[in-house]
């Protein structure tokens, strides 16, 4: 996302001025966490995490530059997001939701991205509008063969056994820390077809150094 802004500059040494005017460019991450260089809207670490490239702005899973129009609200029911910081690769993600869906839309071989502060995955749904990879499943329910698309289904993703830990601590301040229940906000993005949908989730998030962490609604 790219926005320009009109500068005037002007510099002086206390005898004599000039002023000149600047265009500049502000590129806002909109899907996942850290610097956007190509301006495309997708972060730079979910573009290496889903196997686009950065530098590109027409290589990631829309083909082409998010605009404001291609970006809507994400329904989202229930959020759990699970760390353990006593054993590597045992972190997980659980969300349920609603997702909008484009008329005629049919879940075969549709590839989504998936942006969990700052956790980027790639999956291809099948037909039926299930994907599985490694360890990380997404599943669209119901996608009816031969009916009418529905305007919106129910999905459930989960990612599991991940390295998840210090990308949501720099994101979303999800820390290996003694912390009571407090307010953390964690920024999920879904982008598939044209668009985007996304939401920024307030969890409750409670920890205890050293061995686990947990945040729900
Ligand atoms: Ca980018």
């Amino acid at each position: 996302m790219e926005r320009c802004y009109p500068v005037i500059v002007t510099i002086g040494d206390g005898v004599s001025s000039t002023a000149s005017a600047l265009i500049v460019t502000v590129r806002a991450t909109r899907v996942g966490f850290g610097v956007d260089s190509d301006g495309d809207g997708f972060s730079d670490i979910a573009e290496l995490a889903t196997g686009s490239d950065p530098a590109d702005p027409n290589s990631h899973v829309l083909g082409k530059p998010l605009d404001d129009s291609s970006v809507g609200a994400l329904v989202l029911s229930k959020t759990q997001i699970k760390l353990n910081f006593a054993k590597a690769n045992n972190d997980s993600v659980k969300i349920d939701g609603l997702l909008a869906l484009p008329s005629g839309f049919n879940a075969s071989n549709v590839t989504l991205l998936i942006d969990v502060g700052g956790i980027a995955k790639k999956l291809t749904l099948n037909a039926r509008g299930q994907a599985k990879l490694g360890n990380d499943s997404f599943q669209l329910r119901p996608v009816k063969r031969g009916l009418a698309a529905p305007a919106a289904a129910k999905f459930s993703l989960s990612f599991s056994k991940g390295a998840f830990a210090g990308m949501l601590d720099a994101s979303s301040g999800l820390s290996n820390a003694d912390l009571a229940p407090v307010q953390r906000n964690v920024a999920i993005s879904l982008a598939f077809g044209t668009g985007v949908q996304q939401k920024t989730q307030v969890l409750s998030y409670s920890a205890k150094k050293g061995k686990s962490g947990v945040a729900s609604e």
